[in-house]
Order: structure tokens, then sequence, then C-alpha cells
């Protein structure tokens, strides 16, 4: 077995099966390997852009991973490197939608300039949004210039994911009318570009009105989230969405940043905590193994005292 630091040196040197492997041990939250991770030439963290990290979100089946797969096709077609992170967030129990995503952009594998992976994040209770950060510092060490992340839904564990994102793609469908009704403070929150997918189909264009008019009310001084249309399936309006995600990344930059800091400062904030969850949650399964948990298993101890009980040991 490799040990952490060459494993990541190969990795970072363009061994795929290393960097695959690396992102195991990402998962199971290796602590050698994510040692590791901190230090590496991580271009991020001197300011937006190199690479543009953008974040796939919207309703399930709205059409992401397909939106995925044209704008790898865009990407390559300038000769950018790009790596997709689609992020599962089922439980282990019901996992399995990753397999089409896999089956999709499939026409890419071979393509050493794409790299294609899912994400979960098995056995580690703070979950997906450190995991998914400590991912994009591997891609972005690894030389990646476009790193796009997918996730299902538009809710909190997704909200945490994207705020490692520069920039983040809302995708909707013109089923998505009532999502939008109920979501509009968090989708006008999180959202730096709005896409009405599936825009072959009819009522696109009331949900295209519906979203301006949302966005126009909330438009303040600063970015202002352009509403799009596509159909990702044929590629129609893709070049746009791409041409969008980087005018909102440069918009960041000319601004100064705002929205950029803010978004990194919350994220660093999230995966600190979610950092804390995965060792207390590891060191509570050390104290397990000794009186605590005999007396926890017998009923001498209720949780909520031998929660005490270890908080303060
Ligand atoms: N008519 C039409 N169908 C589309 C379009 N884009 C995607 N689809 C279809 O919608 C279905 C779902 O697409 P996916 O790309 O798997 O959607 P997703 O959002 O990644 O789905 P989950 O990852 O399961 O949440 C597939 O059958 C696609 O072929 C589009 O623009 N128009
Ligand atoms: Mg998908």
């Amino acid at each position: 077995m490799l040990g952490a630091t060459e494993l990541l040196d190969r990795a970072l040197a363009g061994d795929r099966r290393a960097l695959a492997r690396a992102i195991s041990l990402i998962e199971r939250g290796d602590r050698a390997l994510c040692a590791g991770l901190g230090r590496l030439r991580v271009r991020r963290r001197d300011g937006p852009g190199a690479p543009h990290v953008v974040g796939l979100t919207g309703p399930p089946g709205a059409g992401k991973s397909t939106l995925a797969d044209a704008w790898i096709a865009e990407t390559r077609a300038v000769g950018l490197r790009i790596a997709v992170v689609a992020v599962d967030p089922s439980s282990p129990f019901s996992g399995g939608a990753i397999l089409g995503d896999r089956i999709r952009m499939e026409r890419h594998t071979g393509d050493p300039g794409v790299f294609v992976r899912s994400l979960s994040a098995r056995g580690r209770v703070g979950g997906l949004s450190a995991a998914c950060a400590e991912l994009i510092d591997l891609l972005d060490a690894a030389g990646f210039d476009r790193i796009l992340v997918e996730t299902v839904g538009v809710g909190q564990s997704e909200l945490a994911v994207m705020e490692v994102a520069d920039t983040v793609v809302v995708l909707l469908t013109p089923e998505s009318g009532d999502t939008v009704q109920t979501m509009k403070a968090g989708l006008l929150e999180v959202a730096s570009v709005f896409a009405v997918n599936k825009a072959d189909r009819p009522g696109a264009e009331s949900l295209v009105r519906l979203l301006a008019q949302a966005v126009a009310l909330d438009a303040g001084v600063g970015w202002v989230p352009p509403v799009l249309r596509a159909v990702s399936s044929n590629g129609e309006g893709v070049p746009d969405l791409l041409a969008a995600a980087s005018a909102h990344l440069a918009w960041c930059v000319a601004a100064g940043r705002p929205d950029w800091d803010a978004r990194r400062a919350e994220g660093r904030v999230r995966q600190f905590l979610d950092l804390v969850a995965d060792e207390a949650r590891a060191g509570a399964r050390r104290a397990l193994v000794g009186e605590l948990g005999a007396d926890l298993r017998a009923g001498r101890l209720d949780p909520r005292a031998a929660t005490r009980i270890w908080t303060s040991s």
C-alpha cells in the first residue's frame, strides 16, 4: 500500500487510479490523506477563477447530469480540462442514482482532460461538505481548469456543498413552478444563474417570466442572476450558460469579490463544524468500548447521561 504522500504525488502527476484511490480515502475521512491535502498547492486559496468551481443544483431529474455532459463537451472544445463531481447525498440505504450519471457521461471516458466521479460520505457524519471541499482542493491541485459539482435538490445539505462553489447554477424545469413558489427566497439566495431546462416542453416561458420577476424584485446593487433557457439534451442554450457562469466569475473578481469571499467564509466555517462532528463521532465511538459503553448497553446509563459524561471527560 502506498503512503498518503506518494499516493497524492502520483494523483497530481496524472495517475488516475491514484486519484480515484485518494478520493475513496477522502470519502472515509482518512486522517493521513486529509492531512496531506493541507500541504498541497491549492490555487483557489489565492482567489477565484483557477479553477472555476461551478455548482449545479436543482430538483431530481431536472437534467443536471445531462447538462454536465454538455458542459464537458463545451469545455473540451476550447481545450480546458474539467472534472465533474456528482455528490450523492442519499443514505447508504437509498443510493443508486449515480450509476445513471456515469453512463450518461461515458462518452468522455478515455479523454485525459475529463474526470468524472461521484462522491458520497460514508462513515463521515460531518458529511459531504467537508469531503467535497477536500475533494475540490485535490482536483484543484491536480490542475483541472474547471470543476463542476452536481448536487440534487435545494435544501440544507446542498447549500453546504454549494458554499464551496464560485458560481451556482440552479437548474429548474417547466414542472418546477411550485418549487419556485415555495423556495423563492432560498433559490434567490443561492443562485448566480438560473437555467430553465427542458425548454422544449410547454411551460418554460411562463417559468422564465416568473423567475425573471422574482429576480427583478430582489435585485439590489450586487450581481443580478440572469434567467436563461436550455435544452440540455441537444445542447441548445448551453454555450450561453457557460458564458453566464464566466460572467459571474468575472463580476466577482471585478467587484472586489464580495460574493466570492462571503461564500468562502461560510464554507470554511461549515467545513470546520463538519470536521468537528467527524472527530466527535470518532471519539465517542472509541469511548463505547470502555465502561461507558458497557453501562449504556446494560441500561445503567441513558444516552443523554452518557453524552454528558463523555463530553465532560
Ligand atoms: N425533453 C428534455 N429532456 C431532458 C432534457 N435534459 C435532460 N432531459 C432528460 O431528463 C431526464 C433526467 O435527466 P438527468 O440529467 O439524469 O437529470 P438529473 O437532474 O441529473 O437527475 P438526478 O441526478 O437523478 O437528480 C433524462 O431522461 C434526460 O434525458 C431537456 O432539455 N429536454
Ligand atoms: Mg444526475
